[in-house]
């Protein structure tokens, strides 16, 4: 850690995305406030001022009041980043708010850190599901509504594609000889849906070939020809990208490859040779069950 920091309560304020009159409140109700070099009438905030004052924003966006925030900030230890108080969620929708609001003042690590906590205490699935599922809505919500945002939509894109990968990099012993094939198809360039299917299909050992965005027919067709997957599991977000034409494509093989669909993208009157998925748990699940690979 760089011990040399020394800034003003207008660029902590900035950095945090806290207003300064609240971060002058908590130096003057909780002593929560600048004790570095004194420039002019002002002190400087410190490295050590800083990291309590992250530790007193994080504990008030989870809901603990400022000053049961305060109490815990100015006794933290905070030399080290696994010494940070723990922060402790009621509701599940308050760690949504919670990383909402992170995002707007693009703290990264924080988001990394509820979301990775998350999925070490409850997994891949009840994660996307509960967490991660309903703040990409609201994120994609509130950017349809005012046309802002996109910028959080990109920041936690990435962390998403980040934590995800890591958790599917290497599998051991897979529990299927042949990997399954997941893409994302046409011009379709969403894809999260697959980086969390992929997670949570490695969490039980099972291995997958990644094709992710914009994947055209013919090369999931090469594919098939090629390694014959006993699954192809095809996402569309948009229905412009939904390119039907893939069931009659994908050559007939012995033993057959599944052709799994999901996203919402795909009309379900349309998709009678393949098998319309709706949700991330029951895709491993099918995904399982086809392999004969009891969860
Ligand atoms: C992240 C994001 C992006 C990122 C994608 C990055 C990436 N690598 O994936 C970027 C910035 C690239 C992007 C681009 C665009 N986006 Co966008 N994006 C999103 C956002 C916020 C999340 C997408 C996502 O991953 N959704 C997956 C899950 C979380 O959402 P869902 O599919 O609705 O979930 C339901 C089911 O599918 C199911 N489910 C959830 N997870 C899983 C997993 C599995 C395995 C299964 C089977 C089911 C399942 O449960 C949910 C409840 O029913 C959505 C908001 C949203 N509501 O989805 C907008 C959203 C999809 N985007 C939208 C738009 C318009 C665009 C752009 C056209 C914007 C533009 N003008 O450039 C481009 C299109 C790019 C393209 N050609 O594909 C619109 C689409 C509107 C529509 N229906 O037509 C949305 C809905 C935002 C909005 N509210 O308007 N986007």
């Amino acid at each position: 850690m760089n011990d040399e920091i020394e800034i003003t309560v207008g660029e902590l304020a900035r950095r945090l995305g806290v207003a300064p009159a609240t971060l002058r409140t908590w130096a003057r109700r909780y002593g929560l406030g600048p004790s570095g070099h004194e420039v002019g009438s002002h002190r400087k905030y410190d490295r050590v001022d800083v990291a309590r004052i992250a530790v007193m924003r994080r504990l008030v966006i989870s809901g603990v009041s400022p000053k049961e925030a305060a109490l815990i900030a100015v006794d933290a230890d905070v030399s080290e980043a696994e010494n940070l108080p723990k922060i402790k969620f009621e509701e599940r929708s308050e760690i949504v708010e919670a990383i909402l609001k992170a995002l707007e003042s693009l703290d990264i690590s924080f988001v990394n850190e509820i979301i990775r906590r998350e999925i070490l205490a409850n997994g891949v699935i009840a994660t996307w599901v509960e967490i991660v599922t309903p703040t990409l809505i609201k994120v994609g919500d509130h950017w349809s509504r005012t046309g802002l945002g996109v910028s959080n939509e990109h920041l936690l894109t990435e962390i998403l594609i980040k934590i995800l990968r890591e958790l599917s990099a290497e599998i051991e012993n897979p529990v299927n000889a042949k990997p399954i094939v997941l893409a994302a198809i046409g011009e379709e360039l969403h894809s999260l849906a697959l980086h969390a299917l992929l997670a949570a299909l490695a969490e039980r050992n099972i291995q997958a070939y990644f094709f992710g965005a914009r994947t055209p027919v013919d090369a999931l067709v090469e594919v098939v020809r090629k390694v014959a997957p006993p699954v192809v599991f095809v996402w569309a977000q948009l229905p412009e990208n939904a390119d039907y034409s893939i069931a009659a494509a994908l050559p007939a093989i012995r033993p057959p490859t599944r052709l799994l669909l999901g996203g919402p993208g795909w009309e379900p009157s349309r998709c009678a040779d393949a098998t319309l998925v709706g949700g991330l748990s029951e895709a491993c699940e099918i995904v399982s069950s086809t392999l004969g690979v009891d969860l």
